[in-house]
């Protein structure tokens, strides 16, 4: 009775294990230019609406620090609360009156947090009453997949579900672009502005 337990236990361990090895999921690699230059904070999401929710609560925080917000660019889901900590030495009094998210924080003192729910698609331009030279971007898009370009103009979307998606990329100052990504493609992602 014993050998026939365990032999049943043994049966679904291999089953698991067998599940397990195919794979799901892959991660998007590509990279981004404009011209001839290697292209920075772009945005790269892929249309995903009935994606489940996301389990956990991530901290998605655009940071005050030197007279700068940072990060520059940011890319959230819809719905996503961003903190806006003050970790200056001085106020700061952030704001978006352009388009997304319209908002105006007023001024806060260094170590106070205030946040905003980005919670529509589009994209949002940040500003500081107090400091002309701040600007920051933050596009809510309708999607958990998606990233930012790193300095290289190198971008990754992780575990995409296997599939074939409708791709969107945005950088400041720049049309829209869009195209066709799938899993199955096995060159990396090339995004690129005239
Ligand atoms: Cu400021």
């Amino acid at each position: 009775m014993h050998q026939i337990r365990a032999a049943a236990l043994l049966l679904a361990l291999t089953a698991m294990t067998l599940r397990a090895a195919v794979p799901e999921s892959s991660d998007l690699h590509g990279t981004a230019r404009a011209g001839t230059h290697s292209a920075p904070n772009v945005v790269v999401w892929l249309d995903a609406p009935n994606a489940a929710p996301s389990a956990t609560r991530r901290t998605v925080v655009l940071d005050q620090r030197n007279l700068d917000f940072w990060p520059k660019v940011l890319v959230v889901r819809v719905g996503t609360t961003v903190d806006f900590p003050n970790n200056d030495r001085v106020f700061h009094n952030v704001f978006s009156f352009r388009d997304g998210k319209i908002f105006d924080l007023g001024m806060y003192p260094v170590g106070a947090l205030k946040h905003v729910t980005f919670d529509r698609a589009g994209l949002s331009r940040i500003f500081c009453n107090i400091h002309p030279g701040m600007a920051a971007y933050v596009m809510a898009v309708d999607s958990a997949l998606f990233a930012v370009s790193d300095q290289s103009g190198a971008f990754t979307i992780a575990e995409v579900p296997l599939g074939a998606y409708q791709y969107h990329a945005w950088r400041a100052g720049a049309a829209q672009l869009a195209g066709r990504w799938s899993s199955t493609d096995a060159a990396p992602l090339t995004i690129a502005w005239p």
